[in-house]
């Protein structure tokens, strides 16, 4: 039996696999980013970095509630500068693609964080447009003509692929999907966490210090699943999903629903970096089973009519 390729290629990015963190788990060290490379994953991803430090809310901030995880992180950050300290030492020791993540909360901040960090050896941008819970970038992120302007302007400041990964916040996904595609986007990460909150009934008031927090985990799956599937229908760039993929099955599904790549975060914290190898031999074993010689086959089958 010939054994299934993994190899993925994302909008140029060359990928032995389809696998990456989401943004926000494990990626603000150089260390943290070897170790996702080194537990298999197919490229790897930052923590969102913007232009000035940030520290975050203060604690708590993160409650676990049926279904997985809500948080309010705050984007903690130490801003570019700093971070590309540590982004350099990540880049000469990580063997896989470095995607950087970035966040601003005007069009023109995504331009000159792309601009400052160009000249390092990155596989390309993610655009964080969609945190759920701090305000100023929930706004740009639901407005599809600031997306549109914000992915304008990063690819205007890079040769680089730009992924806009986006939020399912909105009363209508394929409006902001096709607005990042619209404005340039090489690309779509399908989803950011939906916006939640949980109370604290001893102490009688919200749990986390920020208040209203991203929901993530097994909970979100269904929804990431119907943006994924929906933006098929919608783009014709790829599309990385994320949203509570846990197990092979999981990844299958989003896979079937039409992306490309996938990212894993709360599994991680749930099963430990074990978590990528599991999933890698599920999709060889699924693959083989069904008889596809490569990943690539089963991009989208699930629309098939
Ligand atoms: O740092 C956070 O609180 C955070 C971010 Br930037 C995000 O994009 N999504 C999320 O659930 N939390």
């Amino acid at each position: 039996m010939v054994k299934p390729s993994l190899k993925v290629n994302l909008a140029g990015i060359s990928m032995e696999n389809p696998l990456m963190n989401a943004s926000g788990i494990l990626g603000l060290t150089a260390f943290s980013l070897v170790r996702l490379a080194e537990a298999g994953c197919g490229a790897v991803v930052t923590k969102s970095v913007g232009l000035k430090p940030r520290e975050g809310n203060p604690n708590p901030v993160v409650v676990e509630v049926a279904g997985g995880l809500l948080n309010s992180m705050g984007l903690p950050n130490p801003g570019v500068e700093a971070f590309k300290t540590e982004l350099k030492k990540a880049l000469k020791r990580v063997r896989k693609p470095v995607l950087a993540s970035i966040f601003g909360f005007k069009p023109e901040e995504y331009g000159e964080l792309a601009r400052r960090l160009d000249r390092l050896p990155l596989a390309g941008f993610e655009l964080n447009l969609s945190c759920p819970h701090v305000e100023g970038l929930r706004e740009l992120g639901s407005n599809p003509k600031l997306i549109r302007e914000t992915v304008r302007r990063v690819k205007a400041a890079t040769s680089k692929p730009v992924f806009a990964k986006l939020t399912p916040n909105v009363s209508s996904f394929v409006e902001v999907a096709e607005a990042a595609w619209k404005g340039g986007a090489d690309g779509l990460t399908a989803v950011n966490t939906l916006r939640g909150l949980a109370i604290d009934v001893e102490a009688g008031k919200p749990f986390l210090s920020g208040v209203y927090g991203g929901l993530s985990g097994p909970a979100l799956k269904p929804v990431a699943l119907r943006c994924v599937y929906e933006a098929f229908e919608t783009v014709k760039i790829p599309i990385i999903g994320c949203g509570g993929i846990f197990s092979w099955r999981d990844a299958v599904e989003f896979l079937l629903a039409g992306a490309s790549a996938l990212q894993v975060g709360t599994a991680i914290a749930y099963r430990g970096l074990q978590v990528f190898r599991e999933i890698l031999e599920g999709l060889k074993g699924y693959l083989a089973s069904k008889g596809f010689r490569s990943l690539r086959e089963l991009v989208g089958q699930a629309h098939r009519r």
